[in-house]
């Protein structure tokens, strides 16, 4: 079933407070004083996704403290239970079984103590070795935003719904010493034991420095700073939700955040606040030394890989031990304006949870929705052995295509009419070689992908398509998401998303998955290897009126060798969990 369309009028009344103010905090925590109580009155349904995590209305951001415990999925969520702009933040919290299907939960923090009397800010969950949860998240105590790290725990282990936590009066258990910035200072991460210590970061800035603090306790109360941060950058600003894990050199499972030695490799990712991009890093962490190595050769800092060269930021990841995978979350943001944002009534979704492991090359992590996402899938079409040539666009039709999960293998004779690459781009973005080599710009191999979210006569369309470059000893792979095109509408954020793919092309085939969800697009070029995603707002091509294709620009003959494509399914979404403990004033 899909939600159908809902022609709301816009609130003019909300024109009038078009007035923006920044009260100079950092990017993340911009404050619209105007807007972040004005309650929503109508939730605009057009643009809302079908089977992606959001709440009914208002505004969502960071996940928090996502865990697996006695049975269920739990994730918390940075909301604004007043509004769809940011402030107000408490934890929303919701339970699956299968991280697809949500029940929601009344907030599990909310400002209620000195310690977070001005906010709860984001944090994650440590599962102890004896099975019980805590976390670790940061307080703002004073009206000036100074962040320190506080402790919660659940008040009743036997509840599987982990309802209500308890905020023991021994916070906060980190404060900022002489030598942090207090003002940028968040986001601890999972604990994880080591050389007889629990272990956590906690994400800041010196100046221009970038910093990922490290902390040891052995009773996870008393914390002390270590000597020197686990891992800094020069010139990358303040890092958020530091995320740092194991993972195993073969095979796809996960690691529990303690396990380190033969065969494990560490990832470290940050948000960067100033780009708000986030980039990560594999390398070695040295228990003795309390040091984080990157591997050498890999870029450490604003031009770093990436788990999504799209619209993604504040993510973490968890480690599921009823499946033996780690699990990534991802939060994005709208591309509209604050104004829009505050008309239809809500901002922010989650992204599809996706499982993550180390690629066999040791040189980057790759990503894959998680398989319970298929339980969704259903009227299924196919297309097999279609040639695509020059300028053709061939349709694919018979599903939900606004609200589709789409997964197509291309393949190529030969990549001689692969056009050289311009040593020139190599100091470009991917997104800016994107920009200048679009799916109009007829290519050798290539441009060819998927028409997404198309109108009937292409004036709206966001393709995801690959190019392939011929570079001096072997090929350049680029995958595009191309939102300039997506949409009619105006004063939109349109980036010409784009990644380069490190695959081998022996097999002269390219594969792509995309997740299509009426305001969302999320690709996985090459099985996993590069992850794209893009925020868009068709305005003729929304529901019935979408269309999807296949296309080819390039000069070199395509054959789309497999394509399966499905309507989605609507989950279960913010179904209040039944028999609720008590009730929270502060819930909706
Ligand atoms: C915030 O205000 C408190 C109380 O006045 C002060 O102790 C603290 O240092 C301030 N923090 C920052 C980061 O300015
Ligand atoms: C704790 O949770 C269990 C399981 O839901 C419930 O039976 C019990 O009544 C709860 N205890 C308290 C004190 O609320
Ligand atoms: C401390 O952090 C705040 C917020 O990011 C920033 O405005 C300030 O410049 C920082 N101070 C130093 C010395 O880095
Ligand atoms: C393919 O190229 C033609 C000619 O430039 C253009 O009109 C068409 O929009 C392109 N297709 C896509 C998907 O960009
Ligand atoms: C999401 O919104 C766009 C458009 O306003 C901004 O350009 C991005 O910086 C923002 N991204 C994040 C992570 O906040």
């Amino acid at each position: 079933m899909m939600a159908m369309p809902n022609t709301l009028s816009v609130l003019a009344l909300f024109a009038l407070f078009f007035v923006l103010s920044n009260n100079g905090a950092e990017a993340s925590h911009k404050i619209y004083p105007r807007f972040q109580t004005l309650s929503v009155e109508n939730v605009n349904q057009v643009h809302r996704t079908g089977y992606h995590f959001q709440p009914p209305r208002n505004w969502i951001n960071d996940p928090n403290a996502p865990m697996y415990y006695k049975g269920l999925y739990h994730l918390f969520y940075q909301y604004n239970p007043k509004g769809a702009v940011w402030g107000n933040i408490v934890w929303a919290h919701s339970v699956s079984k299968d991280l697809i299907n949500w029940e929601s939960l009344e907030p599990a923090l909310y400002p209620s103590k000195w310690f977070d009397n001005y906010g709860c800010w984001s944090g994650s969950a440590t599962v102890l070795p004896n099975g019980e949860p805590v976390i670790f998240y940061t307080g703002i105590a004073e009206k000036n935003n100074s962040q320190i790290q506080n402790y919660a725990v659940p008040a009743n282990l036997s509840d599987p719904y982990l309802r209500e936590w308890v905020k023991p009066d021994d916070n906060p258990i980190v404060n900022p010493d002489v030598s942090v910035n207090g003002s940028a200072f968040r986001d601890p991460t999972t604990a994880w034991w080591a050389d007889g210590h629990w272990r956590i970061l906690i994400g800041s800035r010196r100046n221009h420095v970038g910093v990922a603090y490290l902390y040891r306790s052995r009773d996870l109360k008393k914390w002390a700073k270590t000597k020197h941060p686990l891992h800094s950058v020069q010139g990358t600003g303040m890092w958020e939700c530091p995320d740092f894990f194991p993972v195993l050199s073969f095979g796809e499972n996960g690691l529990d955040p303690s396990v380190n030695g033969q065969n494990v490799k560490h990832a470290l990712k940050v948000s960067l606040d100033l780009t708000r991009y986030e980039y990560y890093t594999l390398g070695t962490y040295d228990n003795k030394k309390e040091k984080y190595f990157p591997d050498e050769g890999l870029v450490d800092g604003w031009g770093g890989l990436r788990l999504d060269y799209g619209n993604f930021y504040a993510s973490k990841t968890f480690f599921d031990p009823s499946t033996n995978r780690r699990i990534l979350w991802g939060w994005a943001n709208e591309s509209d304006s604050v104004q829009q944002d505050t008309n239809k009534g809500w901002a922010g979704i989650l992204l599809i949870p996706r499982k993550v492991w180390l690629d066999p090359s040791g040189k980057q992590l790759l990503q894959w929705p998680v398989v319970e996402l298929e339980k969704l899938r259903g009227h299924n079409v196919q297309l097999s052995n279609q040639k695509l040539n020059q300028g053709d666009h061939v349709q694919v039709k018979g599903i939900t295509v606004a609200q589709a999960d789409v997964d197509v293998t291309f393949s190529f004779p030969s990549l001689d009419k692969a056009e050289p690459f311009d040593p020139k781009w190599a100091k470009l973005d991917a997104l800016d070689v994107c920009a200048q080599k679009g799916s109009k710009d007829p290519g050798g191999v290539g441009p060819f992908g998927l028409l997404t979210l198309a109108s009937e006569n292409l004036e709206e369309f966001t393709p995801v398509f690959f190019k392939v470059f011929k570079a001096v000893d072997k090929h350049k792979v680029l995958l595009c998401s191309d939102a300039r095109s997506s949409s009619l509408g105006e004063g939109l954020y349109k980036p010409s998303f784009a990644g380069f793919v490190d695959v081998d092309l022996t097999d002269k085939k390219l594969s792509l998955r995309s997740l299509i969800d009426h305001s969302v697009v999320e690709s996985f070029g090459a099985g996993g290897r590069t992850a794209i995603t893009s925020r868009v707002y068709p305005t003729i091509a929304v529901f019935e009126k979408a269309l999807l294709y296949v296309f080819n620009n390039g000069s070199e003959t395509i054959t789309v060798e497999n394509l399966n494509a499905w309507s989605m399914n609507l989950p279960v979404m913010n179904v209040p969990v039944k028999n609720r403990g008590r009730e929270n004033p502060r819930n909706e």
